[in-house]
């Protein structure tokens, strides 16, 4: 395949969800940017996926770095995520989490190898069921792994469950974008927070520190048919990708730049 076509086959992959996650989506995109580094390229990148900041930050630092050592922050970034997500897990905790985020999936799976003993709760992510992805993930590296629909959210976190000892003791979900009031994460993730917040469970964001944006970021609103083929079209469909969770509900934010409050990684990241 000639290098036009490794790019257009890239970018049609990322608008698509089949490469999917922020850190996914940056890393390959930036390769499709080092195939063709034209002004047009990063447009077109750009656009693709359009609230994913760290995707803009990987083409940026192309200014100042080459792309062997762009790539090395994300691994680099990622032990550090691995070792301050080690620290919070405790033997018998039921870390909740929602979507696919490679930054929780790699952390869940070193804290695994580590040797830490907990279970997993995860929710299947309509409408394009990433839940699944991490589901498989987790348990084919020997984590144990309950999946739940998404409308059954507050059973896997309520306490009022614990009967059945259902419920989180913590939650854990990634980020598209960092902001200084808050984050975007998958469709859900305030649900998720907020009814952790009300029932005193810890959310904590996991998160590479290149998806800091102190701009504004707009929430992609994908296609309808992702919700409803077919549907009467007297009904209207929305289907937002994305949501944004204030900062009141996150107890931390895990990075490459450690485990802080939110105001203090906001205060280090600038
Ligand atoms: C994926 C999603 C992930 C973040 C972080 O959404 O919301 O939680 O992107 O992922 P989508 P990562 O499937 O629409 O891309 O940790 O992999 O960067």
């Amino acid at each position: 395949m000639n290098k036009e076509r490794i790019f257009y086959n890239i970018l049609k992959n990322i608008k698509e969800v089949k490469i999917q996650g922020a850190r996914n989506i940056a890393r390959k995109a930036l390769y499709a940017y080092f195939l063709i580094p034209t002004e047009k390229s990063k447009r077109l990148l750009l656009s693709s996926r359009p609230t994913e900041p760290m995707l803009a930050r990987a083409l940026k630092e192309m200014k100042k770095k080459t792309y062997k050592e762009i790539l090395e922050h994300f691994d680099s970034a990622q032990d550090i995520i691995n070792k301050n997500t080690l620290e919070l897990i405790k033997n018998g905790d039921r870390v909740f989490t929602h979507c696919h985020s490679t930054n929780v999936s790699k952390a869940l799976i070193y804290a695994k190898r580590k040797g830490k003993k907990f279970e997993v709760y995860n929710t299947e992510t309509r409408p394009l069921m990433q839940g699944r992805k991490t589901s498989k993930e987790l348990a084919n590296a020997g984590i144990k792994v309950t999946q739940f629909i998404d409308s059954a959210a507050a059973i896997a976190i309520e306490k009022e469950n614990s009967k059945d000892k259902v419920y989180a003791t913590k939650v854990f979900i990634g980020a598209d974008a960092l902001l200084n009031n808050g984050i975007i994460n998958k469709v859900g993730s305030e649900m998720i927070s907020e009814l952790a917040f009300i029932h005193k469970i810890p959310v904590y964001i996991i998160a590479d520190s290149w998806k800091y944006s102190s701009e504004k970021i707009p929430i992609e609103k994908r296609k309808i048919d992702e919700v409803w083929d077919k549907a009467p079209k007297k009904i209207k469909i929305l289907n937002p990708a994305f949501e944004f969770v204030p900062k009141r509900y996150i107890t931390k934010i895990v990075s490459d730049l450690g485990t802080l409050k939110y105001e203090a990684f906001v205060k280090k990241v600038k």
